[in-house]
């Protein structure tokens, strides 16, 4: 009996420990498995005989755990049992003059060029050996350069001579939470917020560290924990506490902590009557809170505000100026040196203009009265993290308050938690937009790092999709935005498929035929799903509320630019947004260099045919198409090109994990059933205008129009807890 007992014991003690073992995405790109190829295997373990680490504090415990773990897992040794007496090859990890052997080694790196977050890895021959040394100005750099050098190891890359010297081109590369109070998440796709502010500060959930350890890895330094429909209530003292819990765990990777503050806070708060910001009283109220903030958190950033947005609270409430708002926070904050991010995510019903025109508009009058702590943020559109936006105009046109980049991570208009997009292409094709601002070379991302108009500070946000799920991001593959982000953030002149093929490498396998695949898989699915969403320039043509599928046919919403119709203008005559000096005029807020290629519909690059024109149906496309023909075509080629997506990922069965093959397979099927949801409701509601047929070649769409009006989506997650 007794026997049967232990035996059973340990089979359930072996399916526990296989259960825990099995991959699920929680580990995200920080996998550090065993090195499977043998004779790389034996290079490396020849490279590394001993390892040690100069300093300490916090952050040096983490460079050391890290290491201790990295490299325990990859070289399959437990690596404390290593030497660390200097003989043999080494690796050594400090920051500058921590040791002076390490001085000695790093008398080629340029530690000034480094700056505060940069690192050097090289690699020196000493007596015979070959030593690696990762070192930089401060903790943190050194960290980062760990997490670099143990990625390179992850992608199985040569450690014999390293030569590597490397900064982030950009000051504040942080993540935006929208997630609310009571754990839901405005357009959140990974269940409910990581942040359980109930049980905060005692409960310390080990995905905090595991966060602000994920985004150190990527270079990430920098969160805004709450949502920009914010809620006055994160700036009391009984959250303060929590904020402060979670700013304590960030801190020694690097991680400053922001808030989103609601400008009303003053009379919901503080029991003023006004919030108005010349108001002595409310000037007062903020310097107080602020002081009290500092208190909980020394190292505290700054604020996040959205105002005078779809019903936020703001400083034209006072008949004030955005820049009024915006400097009477920046004031508060200023001593402590810390910024304020205002959102130039504005448009207003009542303004008959153009939304696509509207910031621009309120913001580049205002250029040049921000106090030095304030930047500006804008979306990497003018309307609304479309699945394809040309850049926005006001890049480029703040020269004296710098600007910084929203982008959106979590996939709201993409598919949400159910699509794989992978958001590289479209980040870059934003940051490599050129701008013209000051002549030809004025890229969006030369705006960004302060090479076209020199800023104190910059700053790249990214909307977060990170949620309590167990694999992070609700899609595993959701889990790439969020690195991809990061890495472009840290340095936007790397390509989106190299960063698709780090990714790839350190999240599945290093096999070559899946390397290859999923690369070539996320490469062009962005470029998919524009076509089976919004093809050709077309946008904002998604279901009402919660964007989830389509709805090209939405006319009656409470405001107009909350409409469809409003944005595709099809009628008898054709489709499309005049932008041109015809229509809206919008294109007269680009530069004159950049305004020639979107003028012209017969030059324009299709990608923004219909996003600058209206066109009749029967303009001819480069592919000597007509348009009916061409949206046709796109809508009807990007739903192939998700099935072949979906084959692509049966192929890799057996080459990657089960549970996380099986994951993504069930997404893509759905992904693909939803594209042609989004094709056939599309083509068939357009069709209604053109009044031409979809050609014969084509599946014909299973349903009528009208079946596809009336679908809907109550409860798709992520929703606004109000709509
Ligand atoms: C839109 C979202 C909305 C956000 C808003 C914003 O639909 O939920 O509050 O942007 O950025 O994309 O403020």
């Amino acid at each position: 009996m007794r026997t049967k007992f232990i035996v059973l014991q340990a089979i359930l003690c072996f399916m526990v420990i296989h259960a825990a073992m099995a991959e699920d995405g929680y580990r995200l790109w920080l996998r550090f498995d065993a090195i499977d190829d043998a004779s790389l295997l034996e290079d490396y373990r020849s490279g590394i005989e001993g390892w040690k680490v100069y300093g300490t504090s916090p952050t040096m415990d983490i460079v050391r755990k890290e290491l201790q773990e990295g490299l325990s897992g990859m070289l399959g040794v437990d690596v404390n049992e290593l030497g660390s007496t200097l003989s043999g090859s080494m690796l050594l990890a400090g920051k500058k003059d921590s040791d002076p052997f390490l001085r000695q080694l790093s008398t080629q790196v340029a530690y000034d060029s480094l700056g505060d977050e940069g690192f050097a890895i090289s690699t020196v021959e000493a007596d015979g050996r070959l030593i690696n040394v990762i070192t930089a100005n401060t903790d943190i750099g050194v960290l980062y350069g760990v997490y670099h050098f143990l990625r390179k190891m992850q992608m199985h890359e040569s450690i014999d001579s390293l030569a590597i010297q490397s900064s982030p081109r950009i000051d504040i590369r942080i993540l935006n939470h929208w997630d609310n109070l009571d754990r839901t998440v405005e357009r959140g796709y990974a269940g409910f917020s990581i942040w359980d502010w109930h049980r905060l500060p005692e409960l310390i959930d080990p995905r905090y560290t595991q966060y602000a350890r994920a985004n150190a890895s990527i270079g990430i330094n920098s969160t805004v924990l709450t949502n920009v429909n914010a809620n006055a209530l994160v700036l009391s003292p009984y959250y303060l506490e929590k904020v402060k819990a979670l700013a304590d765990i960030f801190r020694p990777y690097g991680i400053k902590v922001f808030l989103t503050a609601r400008f009303s806070a003053p009379i919901e708060l503080g029991g003023l009557e006004t919030a108005d910001p010349q108001d002595e009283t409310v000037i007062n109220w903020w310097h107080e809170k602020v002081d009290e903030i500092y208190k909980y958190v020394p190292d505290f950033g700054g604020f996040l505000v959205k105002a005078n947005s779809e019903g936020q609270p703001g400083p034209q409430n006072y008949d004030r100026s955005h820049a009024d708002g915006a400097n009477l926070l920046a004031d508060a904050v200023k001593d402590h040196g810390g910024i304020v991010m205002w959102r130039a995510f504005v448009y207003s019903n009542e303004e008959p203009e153009d939304r696509a025109k509207q910031a621009y508009n309120e913001f580049v009058p205002l250029d040049g009265e921000f106090r030095d702590n304030v930047l500006i943020q804008v979306k990497n559109g003018a309307i609304d993290f479309q699945p394809r936006e040309p850049f926005h105009p006001l890049f480029g046109a703040l020269k004296e308050t710098a600007p910084m980049m929203e982008f959106q991570i979590t996939q709201e208009y993409l598919g949400q938690g159910t699509h794989l997009v992978y958001q590289g292409p479209l980040y870059k094709e934003v940051l490599d937009a050129d701008t013209y601002a000051r002549g030809q070379g004025s890229s969006v991302a030369r705006v960004l790092d302060g090479s076209v108009d020199p800023f104190e500070t910059t700053g790249m946000a990214g909307v977060s999709n990170i949620g309590n799920d167990r694999n992070w991001t609700g899609h595993l593959f959701g889990q790439s935005n969020w690195y991809v982000f990061g890495r472009l953030a840290w340095d936007h002149t790397l390509s989106a498929e190299e960063i698709a093929e780090e990714w790839t490498r350190c999240t599945f396998s290093n096999d070559p035929e899946v390397v290859q695949s999923v690369t070539g898989i996320m490469m062009e699915s962005h470029e998919n799903l524009v076509d089976y969403m919004t093809p050709l320039g077309l946008h904002h043509i998604m279901g009402p509320g919660h964007h989830y599928g389509p709805g090209p046919w939405v006319s009656q919403m409470p405001r107009a630019d909350w409409t469809s119709v409003y944005y595709h203008k099809a009628d008898s005559e054709g489709i499309g947004f005049d932008r041109t000096a015809s229509g809206s005029d919008a294109i007269s807020q680009y530069f004159p260099g950049a305004q020639p290629f979107f003028n012209d519909p017969e030059t324009i690059d299709e990608k923004y045919l219909l996003w600058f024109h209206h066109l009749p149906w029967d303009f001819k496309t480069k592919s000597g198409r007509t348009l009916w023909d061409e949206i046709v075509f796109r809508y009807y080629s990007g739903v192939e090109a998700a099935k072949g997506m979906h084959d692509k990922w049966q192929d890799l069965e057996g080459l990657i994990d089960e549970g996380r093959w099986e994951h993504v397979n069930m997404m893509l099927e759905r992904q693909v059933n939803e594209a042609i949801l989004w094709r056939n409701s599309c083509v068939l509601y357009f069709q209604q205008f053109s009044g031409l047929p979809i050609g014969a070649e084509y599946e014909k769409p299973a349903h009528s129009l009208e079946y596809y009006e009336n679908m809907r989506h109550p409860y798709a997650p992520g929703i606004r807890p109000r709509w």
